[in-house]
């Protein structure tokens, strides 16, 4: 059987982390006096931290001081991490380990492709660090998504082709970077949202082994 690569996301296709971003970007957000809804946290799903927080002060016609921009991302960074802390295996997202047991028996190649600078902590946390071959996250990438870079580094220490990688991802900034890279994206999620991905599911319960098998044997 052939070995293609699988690449995941973390941040809202293995947990739902995106639910901690959002509160800790809220609250931020609110004290500036910028509105924050659910609208705006999808625009920043899978975007940098540094993105994130000069997308929220342009979205409030804001100005502040590098100082400023700084001690802003630390606070938003702890509030974070405070949530994180408390995380378990009960947070991984439905069948998830199901999915990465059958590429596991598969013997395909598996690799984490997060724009989190917490990933590591975050997998460690849920116990799911050992089922990755490579792990590439914030710290290791210079462009952020959409961006193909995250992916295309993933591939590379996995030593498969791009055009032979699967990637899972929630977020639109995600499935462009996907296809950027040549990649069969997987949209998690809403098909509205996620409409440019290759394949959508709401989620990894949607999933069958059968269509794992499909996309191997492609
Ligand atoms: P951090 P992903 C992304 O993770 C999140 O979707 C995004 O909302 C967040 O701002 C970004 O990570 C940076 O995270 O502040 O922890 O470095 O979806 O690419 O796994
Ligand atoms: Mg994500």
């Amino acid at each position: 059987m052939k070995t293609k690569g699988f690449i995941f996301d973390l941040d809202g296709v293995i947990v739902d982390t995106a639910k901690y971003h959002f509160l800790a970007w809220k609250k931020l957000a609110n004290q500036l006096g910028i509105d924050f809804t659910e609208h705006e946290n999808e625009q920043l799903k899978g975007v940098s931290r540094v993105r994130s927080l000069e997308k929220i002060l342009s979205w409030g016609n804001k100005t502040i001081s590098q100082t400023q921009f700084s001690e802003l991302m630390e606070a938003k960074n702890n509030d974070y991490l405070q949530y994180i802390s408390a995380m378990d295996t009960q947070e991984i997202l439905p069948d998830v380990p199901r999915v990465l047991n059958t590429l596991k028996g598969l013997e395909q190649s598996i690799a984490l492709g997060s724009a989190s600078k917490n990933a590591r902590a975050i997998l460690e946390r849920v116990n799911l660090k050992h089922h990755f071959n490579a792990i590439v996250d914030g710290n290791d990438v210079s462009k952020a998504k959409p961006d193909p870079e995250v992916f295309i580094i993933a591939a590379k220490l996995l030593n498969v082709n791009p055009e032979d990688c699967v990637v899972f991802e929630d977020s639109v900034a995600g499935v462009k970077a996907a296809n950027a890279a040549n990649m069969v994206s997987i949209g998690i999620g809403n098909s509205a949202i996620l409409g440019h991905a290759k394949h959508v599911f709401n989620d990894f319960t949607e999933i069958s082994n059968a269509f794992i098998d499909s996309l191997i044997s492609k």
